[in-house]
């Protein structure tokens, strides 16, 4: 196996998804065939699915925090502390995962392009969100203290768009790297390249000159965008797949 030399020269920007939190037992979206009891994630991940059942949906992120709450960073995670360690300004990590489970395991320069699973905002209002663990009850829907208008999870729905603060964090790293004389690498992991503007970060990289590295179970949608695949669980590759020097 390649490994991935991780030096003073180093700009490394990683991009996770559902499978680096596979091993925690949180499951992955395409794992699940897409389906949640029975209905497309869309149904319950997006505006108009949420205009048409709140509840439902409420429902859906409640049992998510639940599962979220219980589970615990893996060795994948804790890979890429000890990685961002060694790194520090010269490391960030995007993941798509609204878990939380990369800052639980220790990473700080994290973007959460997706949002977060235990945040909450108003559905109308310019209240910023909240941390909110809470798990509603079956058929509650909450209210904004603020405006009276449903709370929503704070989440990036299919056909929303993400954060521009967030895009841009990705991007000034990306410029600062590949401007820096040092050598900048791209890493992905556990994530199926379905989802845009994510799956085109991969491609973002080469245009700037990076090095670009894959670590999944099955081959992504993006696979053959990446020069160094490895085939695996990231739990049990990542420990092993850097040299830090
Ligand atoms: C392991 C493992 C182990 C298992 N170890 N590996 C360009 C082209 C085409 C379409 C678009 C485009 N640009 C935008 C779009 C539209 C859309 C999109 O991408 N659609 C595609 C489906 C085609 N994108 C959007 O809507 C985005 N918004 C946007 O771009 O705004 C501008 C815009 C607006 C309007 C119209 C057009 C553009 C927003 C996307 C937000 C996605 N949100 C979701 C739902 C969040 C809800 C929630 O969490 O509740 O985020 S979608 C869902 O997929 C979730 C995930 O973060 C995301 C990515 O999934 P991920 O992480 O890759 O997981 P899986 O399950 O797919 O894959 C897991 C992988 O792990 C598998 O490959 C396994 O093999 C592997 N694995 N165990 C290593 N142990
Ligand atoms: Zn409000």
């Amino acid at each position: 196996m390649d490994s991935l030399i991780l030096d003073s020269n180093t700009w490394l920007l990683v991009l996770t998804g559902a499978g680096v939190s596979a091993e925690s037992g949180v499951p992955t979206f395409r794992g699940m065939s897409g389906l949640w009891e029975d209905q497309p994630v869309e149904a319950v991940a997006s505006p108009e699915g949420f205009r048409k059942d709140p509840a439902l949906v409420w429902r859906f992120y409640s049992e998510r925090r639940k599962a979220a709450a219980a589970v615990h960073p893996n060795p994948g995670h804790e890979a890429l502390v000890a990685w961002e360690r060694h790194l520090g300004d010269r490391f960030l990590l995007a993941t798509q995962n609204v878990d939380g489970l990369h800052t639980r395991a220790g990473s700080q320069r994290v973007v959460e392009m997706h949002g977060n699973l235990f945040k909450t905002r108003c559905s109308r209002c310019e209240r910023p969100p909240f941390e909110d663990a809470t798990v509603y009850p079956a058929g509650v829907v909450p209210e904004c203290d603020a405006c009276g208008k449903l709370l929503r999870p704070h989440i990036v729905w299919f056909g929303e768009y993400l954060d521009p603060a967030d895009i841009q964090r990705i991007e000034d790293f990306s410029l600062r790297a590949a401007t820096s004389g040092g050598r900048f690498v791209f890493l992905a992991a556990g994530t199926s390249g379905a989802v845009y503007p994510a799956a085109g970060i991969v491609d973002q990289v080469r245009k700037a000159g990076g090095k670009t590295w894959l670590v999944n179970l099955d081959p992504a949608e993006n696979s053959s965008r990446f020069e160094h695949r490895i085939v695996g669980k990231s739990g049990e590759v990542l420990p092993t797949l850097a040299k830090l020097a």
